[in-house]
């Protein structure tokens, strides 16, 4: 029998009733999952709460082969179609991704410069012109029904606001469910790089939306990417990077950001124009972003569908509900197995991030758990963001040890031992152990 574990995220149960009514409105026709296999759907539907009927045929179907694009076994040389130089001492090249090393922000301030900023690309940064680029806004869902397209510099015209907020892969520390958990995950074996906290300008999605017309049947949104469709490694086109929203989150806190850090969004990163929302899985903040379906039906697209659930043992066999917001890390500024000198003071630095609340304490171990200190806190922690840390440590006897960071946020939640395990590998929480030796 398997175990439903829920999310962690207090709004948990608004998405679960959000999914389940979008579930049904497919079964009765009424929603529509354009590139989305359907023995996926079928599987999804089984969930409760939908109609039974479905649920015999889809519980025979096991979750889906997992396909996202697997590790760097082709070596450091090509991050093929990546635009930015990338380093061998502050980047790991995983496919078509670029991990940022996390002993690498050690250098940098609170607010990752783009030269050292994770990137995932389904496929390649494409060379879009701001001048000729433009966002139409299309869909039975706006009044009249008629489309509208902004260019930047419509776009730049509107009153504009800037937000501090992570990008986070939610794939980010999956590798540590192999190393550390013994239970290896499908998808690219990220170590804890892909992050990076930005601020950034843009005009709120919202303001768009209304002046496109938003009309009160919207339910969903869909924004898509102008880089190339995907194809996954069994060779089936899942068709270009997308992912809907539901109307309530398109209306809150999302941006369309032209703007990275002051600067112009760099290629790798959406220019000229992304979608950025706050605190959620990376795969929401849809780069080079080219349109945006409103819809007055419900919409399904791979991403949140076969990918961006969860699915395994603790998990019902049609998967979790979709993601929504990204979970609660730390990490230290330090290589893996990094050598530390014996009988000096060391001042150890790290990060800790939460989606949920803003960071209240992290407490470090250096001799792999036995005994805990608290960190100092060197930014003033908010939801979304990350704050830095720092420990002074004076090893004495060589040897080998490990350093355990567990942060604990505003919503009282603490990092874990261990997390779950997911097929997908997503939302690793798990406090890590960071290998050193004292030399
Ligand atoms: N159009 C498009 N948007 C995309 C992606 C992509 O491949 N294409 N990758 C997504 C994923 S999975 C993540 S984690 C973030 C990464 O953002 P970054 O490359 O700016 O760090 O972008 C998201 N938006
Ligand atoms: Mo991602």
């Amino acid at each position: 029998m398997t175990r439903m574990i829920s999310t962690e995220t207090p709004d948990g149960a608004s998405e679960e009733g959000y999914d389940r009514l979008r579930r049904a409105q497919w079964l009765a026709g009424r929603a529509r999952a354009d590139g989305v296999a359907r023995r996926d759907m079928l599987r999804l539907i089984a969930a409760a709460g939908v109609t039974a009927g479905a649920a015999g045929a889809a519980s025979a179907l096991g979750a889906p082969r997992a396909t996202a694009a697997t590790g760097a076994e082709a070596g450091a040389a090509a991050a093929a179609g990546i635009v930015k130089p990338l380093p061998a001492d502050r980047f790991t090249i995983r496919g078509t991704n670029a991990e940022t090393k996390f002993e690498a922000f050690a250098g940098t301030p609170f607010l990752t410069p783009a030269s050292h900023f994770f990137v995932r690309n389904h496929t390649a940064t494409p060379r879009l012109d701001a001048k000729t680029w433009s966002l139409k806004i299309w869909g039975d869902g706006l009044k009249g029904g008629g489309a509208r397209e902004f260019t930047l510099a419509d776009l730049e015209r509107l009153p504009s606001v800037t937000r501090t907020a992570f990008v986070e892969c939610a794939g980010n520390g999956r590798s540590f469910f192999t190393t550390q958990q013994g239970r290896p995950a499908s998808g690219t074996a990220w170590t804890m790089g892909a992050i990076g906290n930005a601020r950034w300008r843009g005009v709120r999605l919202s303001e768009v939306l209304r002046r496109a017309g938003v009309s009160r049947h919207a339910v969903d949104v869909l924004p898509r990417g102008l880089d190339a469709e995907y194809v996954t490694d069994d060779g089936t086109n899942l068709g270009r990077v997308r992912r809907p929203l539901p109307i309530s989150k398109a209306l809150d806190d999302v941006l369309l950001a032209y703007e990275m850090n002051g600067a112009p969004l760099p290629a790798d990163h959406g220019y000229p124009v992304r979608v950025l929302v706050p605190a959620w899985v990376g795969i929401a903040s849809i780069k080079w972003v080219g349109d945006i379906e409103v819809s007055a039906q419900p919409l399904f697209s791979p991403w949140n569908t076969q990918f961006y659930r969860l699915f395994g043992d603790a998990y019902p066999p049609e998967g979790s509900d979709p993601l929504t917001r990204q979970t609660l890390k730390s990490a230290f500024e330090l290589p893996w197995n990094a050598a530390i000198e014996a009988a000096t003071t060391h001042h150890l630095t790290g990060r800790s991030w939460s989606a949920a609340g803003a960071i209240t304490r992290v407490d470090v171990s250096t001799d792999a758990g036995a005994t805990w200190r608290r960190a100092r806190l060197k930014d003033t922690p908010h939801r979304a963001t990350w704050t830095r840390w720092t420990v002074p440590w004076r090893p004495d006897s060589p040897g080998p040890t490990a350093l355990l960071a567990r942060a604990t946020d505003t919503t009282g939640r603490t990092q874990p031992e261990t997390t779950v395990h997911n097929m997908q590998g997503y939302l690793f929480d798990a406090v890590v152990r960071h290998a050193v030796t004292v030399v």
